[in-house]
């Protein structure tokens, strides 16, 4: 990797999946030009979803959240460029579609906080983590 180029990893949710719009965030990425460095099509299991959202784990809509992202295939990915990690974020809009601008994923694609769709890691050490998950 150049110096300086991040990883981030971002996977599209059941719901996602289900809506069929796969393909038109793949565009936004492929437009923004970040490089797709890898990606897997997979039902995550229960274990490893509590693993992904360990620092959530005493929330209340914690195990809501594990059973929705386990309802599902997810499409999980690694995407490569600078500063992509805080870039991704800034393209997915806050975790809550009602609190974010149309323009952004969350803000063009989805309503409720607990069916948001996507997933972007939030700083270089947890894209770190997730990757290897
Ligand atoms: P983010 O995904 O933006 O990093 P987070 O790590 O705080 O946000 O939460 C992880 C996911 O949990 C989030 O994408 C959607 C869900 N979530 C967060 N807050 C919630 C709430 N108040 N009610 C239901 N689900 C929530
Ligand atoms: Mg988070």
């Amino acid at each position: 990797m150049a110096p300086n180029t991040e990883r981030t990893f971002i996977s599209i949710k059941p719901d996602g999946v289900q809506q069929g719009i796969v393909g038109d965030i793949i565009k936004q990425f492929e437009q923004k030009c970040f490089h797709l460095v890898a990606m897997k099509f997979l039902h995550a299991s229960e274990e490893l979803l509590k693993q992904h959202y360990t620092d959530l784990k005493d929330r209340p809509f914690y195990p809501g959240l594990v059973k929705y992202m386990n309802s599902g295939p997810i499409v999980a990915m690694v995407w490569e460029v600078l500063r992509v990690v805080k870039t991704g974020r800034l393209m997915l809009g806050e975790t809550n579609p009602a609190d974010t601008k149309p323009g952004t994923i969350h803000g063009d694609f989805c309503i409720r906080v607990g069916r948001n769709i996507i997933h972007g890691s939030d700083s270089v050490e947890s894209a770190q983590k997730e990757i290897n998950l």
